[in-house]
């Protein structure tokens, strides 16, 4: 998402930096193609309008005019205006005194919310807090297994009164359940329909008389662009809504339903979900979007992946390992498959500053292919040569390439990196453990990443 988006707009910027006075004109016509590209990524029309007036009359300004870096001054004022355009308030859900939380989830059929149901509790979970979950869509058989089979897989507690088809008892069942059994979040999911209908609407008004939630967040999906705006928009009018979470940002959405939601309904947007995998949300940060969009590298946020994806004991006992000159190529490969569980390679690298363009990367793009076979190898060695690689002659590694499918290139390249990863790790091994020395300790792992395509 945002891809295009992205590109155009940061071509617009080197053409701005490539002046050394601005004008006028060069101005105007950076505006015509910042607002060209924003209706190409399905922004909203008004939303466009309104943002490019805005740039343009600070743009224009006496200040920035004449400042010494006009180009740079555009490039903030873009920026700020657009984190704006986001409302710029942190994702995430408020503080509540209120206990249990209860969260209800809106949104046309197919939108997102049982996945995000799940997905939210997950979340949750790993904020400390003890989430229930509650089906009320007795409409769609096969709804309730649905949000049951998900509430499994996270091992969450699914709230399921057996035989129970009214969705205000069954929303009421999970409040009483909450309430003596200590959960402390309710989080409802309801039922569905192709287009806003007045049945669905007395059914959630209903639940919501029932429950009092202390949050309606309306599950739109991204792919849907401007469509998922209006109806935010319609059940913000009949139900309320407090927040929104984009659903299915990984899709090949342009992102214009994001940059238009805040503007025309009122309501900020809470999470995003990118992906089907339970752990695929997130809370929304404007100011990190923005960044990305005008390629400012996503740093946070990757920060945020890779400990989201280290186990800490794990991290621990690698510090000791690395202190200890211990860190052998079985570690090596627990250490890439930690690697590859934080998600595709490629949304990671994204998400560096300065590698914001794929397009650049795409002839040394880090290939998951490649980390296959470098674990193949690893695999294919013995416990032995895994333990210590210097006894890996000739002869074996031949064997290894034969078992691994590779060749004796690839193994030796392994090794020899390998060796350069040790001694780079162990110059670190010295600065201490915490948080910091995990980082640096990812920064590193990345780093042979990096190495071994060159
Ligand atoms: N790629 C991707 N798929 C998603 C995402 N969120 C949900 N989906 C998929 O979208 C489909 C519909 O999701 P559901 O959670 O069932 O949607 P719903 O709003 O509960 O649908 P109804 O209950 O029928 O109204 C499922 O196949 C999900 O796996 C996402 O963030 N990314
Ligand atoms: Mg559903």
């Amino acid at each position: 998402m945002f891809d295009s988006l992205s590109d155009r707009l940061q071509g617009v910027f080197k053409t701005l930096r490539g002046q050394t006075r601005l004008t006028e004109s060069t101005v105007e016509a950076a505006l015509r193609e910042i607002r060209l590209a924003m209706l190409e990524a399905d922004v909203n029309f008004k939303v466009v309008k309104a943002f490019v007036d805005r740039v343009r009359d600070r743009a224009m300004g006496q200040e920035v005019m004449k400042s010494l870096t006009p180009a740079q001054q555009v490039v903030k004022i873009v920026r700020e205006e657009m984190i704006a355009l986001f409302g710029d308030t942190e994702g995430g859900l408020k503080p509540a005194a209120r206990s249990p939380r209860v969260i209800l989830l809106l949104g046309l059929q197919g939108s997102g919310k049982t996945t995000t149901a799940a997905k939210l509790a997950r979340w949750l979970t790993k904020q400390g807090r003890h989430p229930i979950l509650v089906s009320t869509d007795v409409r769609r058989p096969a709804a309730i297994q649905q949000l049951n089979v998900l509430a499994q897989k996270a091992s969450i507690r699914a709230c399921d009164p057996a035989g129970e088809l009214d969705p205000v008892k069954r929303a009421s069942a999970a409040m009483t359940e909450a309430a003596n059994t200590g959960f402390d979040v309710v989080i409802v999911d309801t039922a569905g329909r192709l287009h806003i209908d007045d049945e669905l609407m007395v059914e959630l008004q209903a639940i919501k008389d029932a429950v009092q939630p202390t949050d309606q967040l309306f599950v739109a999906d991204a792919m849907t662009g401007q469509d998922a705006i209006k109806s935010a928009g319609e059940f913000n009018h009949r139900v309320g809504v407090t927040g929104v979470v984009l659903s299915k940002l990984d899709g090949d959405a342009r992102g214009g339903a994001a940059l238009s939601v805040v503007s025309v309904v009122g309501v900020p947007i809470a999470f995003v979900g990118s992906g089907e995998r339970i752990e695929d949300l997130e809370p929304f940060h404007p100011d990190r979007v923005v960044s990305r969009i005008l390629g400012m590298g996503d740093v946070l946020s990757l920060i945020e992946k890779a400990e989201a994806a280290i186990d800490v004991e794990q991290a621990e006992r690698l510090e000791q390992k690395i202190r200890l000159d211990d860190f052998t190529l079985e570690d090596f490969r627990e250490q890439l498959r930690t690697i590859r569980k934080m998600g595709p390679l490629e949304s990671l690298i994204g998400m560096i500053p300065g590698m914001g363009s794929m397009k650049a990367l795409a002839d040394h793009k880090p290939d998951e292919k490649q980390l296959t076979r470098i674990d193949a190898i690893i695999s294919s060695m013995t416990a032995e040569e895994r333990r210590k690689q210097d006894i890996i002659n000739g002869s074996r590694r031949k064997r290894i390439a034969r078992g691994s499918g590779t060749s004796v290139e690839e193994v030796n390249r392994l090794l020899k990196q390998f060796v350069q990863m040790r001694k780079m790790l162990k110059s670190i091994g010295g600065m201490g453990g915490g948080k910091k020395g995990r980082r640096k300790a990812m920064g590193m792992l990345h780093a042979m990443e990096h190495g071994r395509r060159n």
